[in-house]
């Protein structure tokens, strides 16, 4: 049993560890395949995103970084930087993983990396190494690949082809990196394709970055995996096999739904944060915490502050497990005894501690409150409203 003042310390310093990477695609307006239901304070140039995002750091103290997406953001790639850098400093958050776009244009109807046309891979790979260039520019660590490549009809395409081509892609792109440079790879079982993905799962991931080089590490977003799915156990053998590059995080009930982190399954959550709380603060500068949400019915800003603070509670509630005492209790397979102590971490209400820690740091004690008082959301809606596309209606 600790007592309050070595719970406090140990909480303290969990929570001074603990930083996570906001999405620049977080703030702006966003929907389903359906439609979009446009909100008027959403971020539509690259400096209302810079400006959300240094309101949420302000906020919550731990979101000194903002993932961009290199077509949404930098159209004119590093021609946009110094852009960039001027934002950065106007706002108080840097730039983050620079992540590619090999989804949008016309040419890769079917594929970019994994292409059959040979000229379409060489542009796509261009455009890897140009974000390379992007992130060396900006001093970003992680270029972030997602890969769209997939096909939709059994027997249309060539899985092994296609396998050799993607290795190759990404050695070029590895042997552009800067010393301090990562590539991480993210996988994701369907969509936009729906027979078959080029980096389905974790182990093609994770095979791919290993053939890619050694500054290629695996990264796992929560909201890619089929339903049931033991993320937890992914996440400790990539921490096992040292491939864990960084986490994409978010919640979801039935796909890739987006919805706030916690909001399905918190005990989830809590049980990846186990995993690499049990591998000790090492190997956390290694593992890149981001969050990758786009909220098309909650408003943009409250989303991300509550999606912070959800993730602030449960790596404070994974922290406090207490580990000393759960391992004898593995040893003798002491089942019920072992899960209780587990569960009874998970259920700990760790939200005062959080609150003194605010408290302590200079931050706001309850940030969404604080967003509530302070009239930003309204502000921004109004000062951006104007440029909304009038309403279409039926009736
Ligand atoms: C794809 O579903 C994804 O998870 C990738 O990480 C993209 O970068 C992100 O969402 C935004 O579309
Ligand atoms: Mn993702």
């Amino acid at each position: 049993m600790q007592s309050d003042s070595a719970l406090q310390d140990l909480a303290f310093e969990a929570l001074d560890s603990f930083q996570i990477e906001i999405p620049s695609w977080g703030f702006a307006n966003t929907g389903t395949r359906f439609g979009k239901f446009l909100q008027p304070g959403a971020a539509s140039t690259l400096e209302e995103k810079f400006c959300d995002a240094g309101q949420v750091h302000k906020l919550t103290g731990v979101t000194p970084t903002l993932a961009l997406h290199v077509l949404w953001d930098l159209p004119n790639g590093v021609g946009d930087a110094a852009t960039v850098r001027a934002l950065e400093s106007q706002y108080g958050v840097v730039a983050g993983s620079i992540n590619p776009n090999l989804f949008q244009d016309q040419e890769f109807k079917f594929g970019s990396l994994c292409n059959p046309s040979a000229e379409i891979r060489e542009r796509s790979v261009a455009y890897m190494l140009d974000s390379v260039d992007i992130a060396r520019k900006l001093g970003s660590r992680d270029i972030s690949l997602w890969l769209p490549d997939g096909s939709n009809y059994p027997g249309t395409q060539n899985i092994r082809k296609r396998i050799g081509w993607l290795e190759e892609a990404l050695q070029q792109t590895h042997a552009k990196l800067g010393p301090e440079q990562r590539l991480l790879v993210e996988y994701k079982p369907f969509e936009p394709a729906f027979y078959h993905t080029d980096i389905a799962d974790w182990g093609m991931a994770a095979h791919l970055a290993a053939k890619a080089g050694p500054q290629a590490r695996v990264l796992v977003d929560t909201g890619h995996h089929y339903a049931a799915q033991n993320i937890e156990q992914i996440v400790a053998w990539l921490l096992h096999t040292g491939m864990l590059g960084g986490f994409h995080f978010n919640d979801r009930r039935y796909a890739d739904d987006d919805l706030t982190l916690g909001s399905i399954d918190p005990y989830q959550i809590f049980r990846i944060f186990h995993e690499i709380q049990l591998s000790g603060k090492d190997a956390l500068g290694q593992i890149a915490f981001m969050i990758d949400q786009s909220h098309n019915l909650k408003g943009k800003m409250e989303a991300m502050v509550q999606t912070v603070a959800a993730g602030q509670e449960l790596w404070l509630k994974a922290a406090l497990v207490d580990r000393e005492a759960l391992d004898p209790l593995q040893e003798k397979c002491d089942l019920v005894a072992a899960e209780e102590l587990f569960r009874g971490a998970f259920w700990r209400d760790v939200r005062p501690m959080l609150k003194e820690w605010r408290r302590m740091r200079g931050l706001p004690v309850d940030p969404l409150a604080t967003l509530a008082e302070s009239g930003y959301v309204q502000r921004i809606s109004v000062e951006r409203g104007s440029k909304l596309a009038p309403v279409t209606s039926y009736a």
